[in-house]
């Protein structure tokens, strides 16, 4: 068994205080796949936009070409930054290095990176990390800690490589941990570091994992720096939360910190023809179900080769912003329905300090709302976006409270109606 570093319950709760209120954050995926953007060659290539060069085992001498034309003229990382705070995130994650290598700073370890390869020779961390602090947004990064198709001992490419030649090992002491110190030390506070699928051994995910405490302590780490399973589906985890799969909302209620990271549209990094875009009440829906459920949000915008924010995922973001405006008492620094709900119930429940937010997604046609399972006494019920909180009537039998609500929806995507309740 492998040592794992011992911390007290308060001093995890310290590092994810600020987590725990936080509920929303923003992930950036940007890199060289924004410019072929799902096509190779004049062909769609289907899947994730991210994974082009696996999914056309695109030779790395002929991916790295890609870095000539990359010239982002059009970023600004305060515009970015403005995105996030529209939207209301608390945090913003870059993908400093996803699967390709890639690098997204001034690393001293490869020259695939943002400053050496490409015409724009600029640092978008450096700015990012300047924006974020100016305006309040912690900033944290994903790095690909387990796949990386360009380095000759990073895992995942055998269109390239042999596999039976490399060494992980090797490739994680001499390439992931100085690139770790560079990041965790060059760029201020890391909130975050993200790693994805998983360390490999459970000894190599504790060395990343002391790595990351001794260099920023207060630096929390996700799931998927690695871990065991003993018994139940990821029973237990390195990292300081659990993450759940890609775009996966549990359909029931989970103990302890977790995450789900979702797509914007079907994609990640950028692809040009895909349209699918998620509707603001869309997504303002996903957060609430998963806040009411216990977990946090950390949605996906994947910016294109030019250095924008798709205006599509601009316009939903803004109006998830919009929403929180109003009803962000009922999201952030809240805890999971305190009652029961069932996955086909047309609300969701989250609750903070004696009050019950019922979020209704689908208006009754008979101004009667029936909220179910209510173990609590009712003591008062408003509309949150009603400024003076006029009383709404309600009767409580059993465990069933019956909400007189107005005719049409105040907010056809989700009104809130705010229990208070005897504790
Ligand atoms: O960054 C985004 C995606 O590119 C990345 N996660 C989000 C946040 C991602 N997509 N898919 N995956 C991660 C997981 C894919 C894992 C596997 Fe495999 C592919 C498991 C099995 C095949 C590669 C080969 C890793 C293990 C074997």
């Amino acid at each position: 068994m492998v040592s794992v570093i011992e911390e007290t319950r308060e001093q995890q709760d310290k590092r994810m205080a600020w987590w725990r209120e936080a509920k929303f954050g923003m992930f950036i995926h940007w890199g060289l796949y924004a410019l072929p953007a799902g096509m190779w060659k004049g062909e769609c290539v289907s899947g994730i936009g991210e994974w082009i060069q696996q999914r056309a085992r695109i030779p790395i001498k002929e991916y790295e070409q890609l870095a000539k034309e990359f010239n982002p003229v059009r970023f600004k990382a305060k515009e970015w930054v403005q995105v996030a705070k529209e939207a209301g995130v608390k945090c913003m994650l870059l993908t400093v290095k996803q699967h390709d290598g890639f690098c997204q700073w001034d690393t001293k370890l490869t020259d695939h990176n943002f400053v050496k390869a490409t015409p724009f020779k600029r640092d978008p961390l450096k700015e990012l990390a300047e924006a974020c602090r100016e305006e309040g947004i912690r900033l944290g990064i994903y790095y690909s800690q387990f796949l990386d198709w360009h380095h000759p001992n990073g895992m995942g490419n055998n269109w390239d490589y042999d596999p039976a030649k490399q060494d992980f090992t090797r490739y994680l002491r001499e390439y992931v941990e100085p690139q770790l110190r560079e990041l965790l030390t060059n760029y201020g506070s890391i909130a975050v570091i993200w790693f994805d699928i998983a360390t490999p051994t459970p000894e190599l995910a504790v060395e990343l994992k002391q790595l990351v405490r001794e260099l920023q302590p207060g630096t929390i780490i996700n799931g998927r720096i690695g871990g065991w399973r003993t018994g139940g589906r990821r029973a237990f985890t390195m990292g300081d939360y659990t993450e759940m799969g890609d775009n996966e909302i549990s359909e029931q209620r989970i103990e302890g910190d977790w995450e789900t990271p979702a797509t914007i549209n079907d994609t990640w990094g950028y692809k040009s023809y895909d349209h699918n875009w998620k509707s603001a009440g869309n997504l303002v829906q996903k957060l609430v179900t998963i806040v009411s459920r216990g977990g946090n949000y950390l949605l996906n915008v994947g910016p294109t080769a030019e250095g924008i924010v798709p205006e599509p995922s601009i316009r939903s973001l803004k109006g998830v912003g919009r929403w929180l405006k109003v009803n962000g008492e009922s999201i952030y620094g809240a805890i999971a329905s305190p009652i029961a709900i069932s996955p086909a119930a047309p609300y969701q429940c989250t609750a903070k300090g004696g009050k019950f937010y019922i979020h209704i997604f689908a208006w009754p046609w008979d101004g009667k709302f029936k909220v179910s399972r209510m173990s609590k006494e009712v003591k008062r019920a408003y509309l949150l976006a009603d400024p003076n909180h006029g009383e709404l009537e309600f009767s409580q039998e059993g465990e069933d409270v019956v909400i007189s609500v107005p005719g049409q929806a105040p907010d056809p995507i989700d009104t809130v109606v705010v229990l208070e309740i005897n504790e």
